[in-house]
């Protein structure tokens, strides 16, 4: 592997036992690098390269990070639970630090792996979408009394659409690349919608909706399911933790794992809204909130899942307006076929709207 012996010198500034025997890429995230490491006593990390591009205070971060993960410790260990395996543990540096910066200045993390899980692209079943429901409504109920002002804002407005709608005109406005006019149809789908994209974030301004602690990128694959029983085990991908509507947590599982088409499907017709896995997921998410969620909240949950996945039409879109910065791609036009899903998408929850209702 590219760049190997870097990551075996990056891996001797953490407090780790041993010789690395193995080190591979791992999972399918878009936005860092993650490696598995095996030591020679068979112990597995997870060594993650942070991305700088995208988060600019890796200590801000890496502390609320540290402080959430022994929040939950606590909080799992009072409930019987195992704490090492149902929430990531950091390996600190050899300085004590939970992030080593390298000469190239790249940051790095260590996490224990945890180990006998599975982690899904797409939903197999109503009841492993259910299930990863359950799990991210009880992380969102188990930081219900998490001192909200102790966490950085470590991406600042990551789920504020009116914004994201404001720096998609910008980029198509500058259309640095040359490709706007060839998405005629994606931005004036988007321009269509821009009122209804805005309610939420004006419904939270007026204190009609509470804001509280949400994961904030709630994809399936970031949940880990025990490999034989599929039940949840641990969620991870904790870098946007910070307070956020619930609609937006639920939306963004929607969009994701209730669509029958995995996200930079090339061949649209394939793309719908499964409403068995829909329902599914809303059962297991008002079951692990814990009937914490408002009938304010509860009533909006659609329009949530109708709102982020055009956002995140938006986001794709603006980052193929742009060159194709943000998000990793690994072949030419990837982004633009997955903002073409969640527009997709979003004309299949309009045929289905009266459906959604929870
Ligand atoms: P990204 O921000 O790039 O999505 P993630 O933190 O979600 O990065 O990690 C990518 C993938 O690696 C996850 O989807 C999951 O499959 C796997 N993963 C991450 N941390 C762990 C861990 N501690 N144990 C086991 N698997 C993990
Ligand atoms: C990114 O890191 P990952 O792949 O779980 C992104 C999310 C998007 C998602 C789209 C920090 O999530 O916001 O919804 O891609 N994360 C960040 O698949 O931007
Ligand atoms: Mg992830």
């Amino acid at each position: 592997m590219e760049g190997l012996l870097e990551k075996k010198e990056i891996l001797k500034q953490f407090q780790l036992e041993g010789e690395v025997i193995e080190l591979k890429p791992y999972g399918s995230g878009h936005i860092n690098k993650t490696f598995l490491v095996i030591m020679e006593g068979g112990e597995r990390y997870v060594l993650q390269e942070i991305n700088r591009n995208i988060f600019h205070d890796t200590a801000g971060l890496m502390e609320n990070v540290v402080n959430v993960t022994s929040y939950l410790k606590d909080k799992i260990a009072k409930e019987g639970g195992e704490p090492d395996r149902e929430t990531l543990t950091v390996i600190p540096t050899v300085q004590g630090g939970y992030y080593y910066r390298d000469r190239a200045g790249n940051d790095w993390r260590v996490y224990r792996c945890i180990d006998r899980i599975i982690t899904l692209d797409q939903a197999q079943t109503p009841e492993d979408f259910r299930e990863s429901g359950r799990a991210f409504g009880n992380f969102q109920a188990q930081l219900a009394d998490y001192p909200a002002q102790t966490l950085h804002e470590t991406i600042p407005d990551f789920h504020n659409t009116p914004k994201r709608y404001l720096a998609f005109e910008k980029a198509v406005e500058e259309d640095i690349c040359g490709r706007a006019a060839s998405v005629a149809e994606e931005i004036a789908f988007i321009r269509a919608r821009k009122d209804e994209i805005s309610i939420l974030a004006g419904l939270l301004d007026k204190g009609e909706l509470p804001l509280r602690i949400t994961h904030n990128d709630t994809k399936l694959n970031n949940v880990l399911l025990d490999e034989e029983t599929h039940k949840a085990v641990c969620i991870v991908d904790l870098d946007t933790i910070m307070p956020g509507l619930c609609a937006y947590d639920f939306g963004d599982a929607i969009r994701f794992g209730a669509n029958t088409a995995v996200e930079d499907e090339p061949d649209i017709g394939k793309v719908s809204l499964s409403l068995e896995l829909y329902r599914a997921y809303a059962e297991g998410f008002l079951e692990g909130c814990g009937g914490r969620l408002t009938p304010k909240e509860i009533e909006l949950l659609p329009l949530g899942a109708k709102t982020i996945t055009i956002e995140q039409g938006i986001r794709f879109l603006t980052d193929y307006l742009q060159g194709d910065t943000y998000y990793h791609t690994e072949r030419e036009g990837q982004n633009l076929d997955r903002c073409r899903t969640q527009l997709a998408l979003v004309v299949d929850m309009e045929k289905k709207w009266e459906q959604m209702a929870v």
